[in-house]
């Protein structure tokens, strides 16, 4: 059936359930984007921040109980539960027909519903794919304005291929009790009930970009990762390319919009992403990545010209706010922002504020969406098509002991076990306890829409492609403390000193040493010119303590037994592999 039909059909199947008032077909164009803006401010979902300072920037107030994705209430529908596997919510499709559909019963009754085609990845790309989201939130239609290349053109995508991800989206009550979201890879249906909150209700970003976009990379031989993407350029013109995946909130944003410190000069730092890459093999038998998103939907706690000057540039104007406080002249503002707190304002939630109040000013995981062009150090490659080649993918996350400032992996699939075996301390960026230590292959595990033993198999199966040039892997955690709990890397601006040395590993220069773990920078090789780290902190940044690695194996042991004979074998002989190197060097005395 041609595109717009099955749409239109698509459309009124759910105007059947949901019994809208009326039904707009957002065409993405300046003027509509404009009148929502206005419609928002008149029923108080936005608020008018001070236009002088903010131009064209908003503040929206999301219910208190719906703030953060909620991974408890996304699930997975496939028909057999082990195709979810052990890391995931599962419903039967069934489940999903008798427990979540009745929700959208009458949902948008005195509603409007918004039809908003959208395309993530640049048009004309292999990776550029259709999505069309029905949602009764103008806050989620003037996001995803934002976030996506919304209207018209991704009609054109429909209209040619009849593909499209079908995406509803309804407030409903906003009940906890009543939330849910739920994927059917299977048909390409996305269905969240009872949430506004970004995760849950931009659809086009972790739920289609993610997890039924992993499921679609499997089967066509791509990848789907939860990683930003960034160029860094040496003096001498050079860029490489690096995505990196890191947990939510651990500093993706800082570190794809690096601001190279004034000692560092003549290199760059070129944002082509914040969180999402789509990688594809090229012809030349590289790997390519795309941004499918076309905005940042960032934290803005801990933002601040010393942690991230770009992004406080970019979220200068035409920034829809979520869950910040707002001082009396009109101005956002957040925890760790620069300059003095406020002497008074209204709270995320509208309540009177000062210094004095017990509670946080801003949410902690209070957002800013801002679109990726106005960011002064976006690439120029950020929409290429053909998206840029990737030398090095990073895996980050924030651990307090353990893991070193950098390692390289020994090999491909040893990098695909290093990157299986991230494990974190949560933030606030899910709902649940802070700072607690969970394991997180890859950043993935709230969003990988399948078996993780099969996505880790996918991974694997890359490292055998004929004519693939792999790029290097490689582990960072700039969030190492000393005994005192003080952090002993400067991070920000300063984690490029780490890129250069990536950059040299992924262009075959730079010296390294071979602890059991991988391959560890020449405690010379990391350039510490007038950053005031000692020699003696820098080698307590690399250091590895062979007893607590296998102490942290026997956990990781655990997890991956979670997943029972579908492991890959490859990843289990990288885990043994690893395991007697540490034993043999702890029989020796450590590294
Ligand atoms: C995000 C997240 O919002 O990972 O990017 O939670
Ligand atoms: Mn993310």
């Amino acid at each position: 059936m041609p595109g717009k039909e099955k749409l239109i059909q698509w459309v009124e199947e759910m105007a059947r359930q949901t019994e809208p008032k009326r039904i707009v077909w957002c065409d993405g164009s300046d003027e509509e984007y404009h009148q929502f803006i206005e419609e928002m401010q008149d029923d108080r979902s936005l608020i008018r921040l001070n236009q002088k300072e903010y131009p064209g920037s908003y503040l929206h107030r999301s219910h208190p109980s719906d703030v953060a994705r909620t991974e408890k209430l996304t699930f997975i529908c496939t028909t057999r539960r082990a195709d979810a596997g052990p890391t995931n919510n599962w419903m039967s499709p069934k489940e999903a027909q008798t427990r979540v559909w009745p929700l959208y019963h009458g949902a948008m009754q005195e509603r409007t519903m918004y039809v908003v085609p959208y395309l993530m990845g640049p048009p004309g790309s292999p990776l550029a794919r259709a999505g069309v989201e029905i949602t009764d939130s103008l806050y989620v239609a003037v996001c995803m304005r934002i976030m996506t290349r919304m209207g018209r053109i991704a009609m054109e995508q429909i209209g040619r291929t009849g593909e499209f991800v079908k995406a509803l989206h309804s407030l409903g009550d906003l009940s906890p009790e009543r939330r849910f979201i739920v994927h059917f890879p299977k048909g390409d249906e996305i269905w969240s009930v009872g949430s506004g909150y970004g995760g849950n209700a931009l659809l086009g970003k972790k739920c289609h970009a993610l997890r039924i976009a992993s499921v679609e990379a499997r089967q066509e031989g791509w990848l789907a990762e939860h990683m930003l993407i960034l160029g860094v350029q040496s003096p001498r013109g050079e860029v490489t390319y690096v995505a990196a995946a890191f947990p939510s909130a651990c500093g993706k944003t800082n570190l794809a919009m690096l601001m190279p410190p004034p000692e560092l000069s003549g290199w760059r730092v070129w944002t082509v992403g914040d969180d999402i890459a789509w990688m594809r093999w090229g012809d030349d038998g590289r790997l390519y990545a795309v941004n499918p998103e076309t905005g940042f939907f960032g934290v803005a706690p801990g933002t601040s010209a010393k942690t991230n000057p770009n992004a406080m540039a970019t979220i200068r104007r035409n920034t829809i706010y979520a869950n910040v406080a707002m001082t009396h002249d009109g101005l956002p503002w957040w925890e760790g922002m620069d300059g003095p707190s406020p002497a008074e304002a209204w709270d995320w939630r509208g309540h009177p504020w000062s210094p004095a109040s017990e509670d946080k000013a801003s949410h902690p995981n209070a957002r800013f969406c801002s679109p990726a062009t106005q960011c002064p150090c976006i690439s120029s490659k950020w929409d290429d098509p053909q998206g840029v080649p990737i030398s090095a993918i990073l895996f980050g996350g924030r651990r307090a002991r353990l893991t070193p400032l950098v390692l390289e992996s020994f090999s491909w699939s040893h990098g695909v076990y290093v990157g299986a075996g991230m494990a974190t301390e949560t933030t606030a960026a899910q709902s649940g306890a802070v700072g607690v230590v969970r394991r997180d292959p890859m950043a993935m595990l709230p969003f990988c829409g399948y078996n993780m033993a099969d996505y880790f198999a996918h991974w694997l199966a890359q490292g055998g492609r004929a004519g693939a040039v792999l790029p290097k892997i490689f582990q960072v955690n700039w969030f190492r403390q000393d005994e005192n709990g003080k952090y002993m890397w400067p991070g920000f601006g300063q984690n490029l000193r780490v890129l250069q040395w990536i950059v040299d590993r992924a262009r075959g220069r730079g010296a390294v040493v071979a602890p059991p773990v991988g391959f560890l920078p020449d405690p010379k090789a990391i350039d510490t010119t007038g950053l005031g780290v000692s020699e003696e902190s820098m080698r307590d940044l690399l250091a590895i303590d062979t007893e607590a690695w296998l102490a942290e194996m026997e956990e990781e042991a655990a997890f991956f037994g979670l997943f029972g004979s579908r492991l890959p074998e490859e990843l289990r002989r990288e885990m043994s592999s690893q395991e007697k190197r540490l034993e043999s060097a702890n029989a020796k005395g450590g590294r």
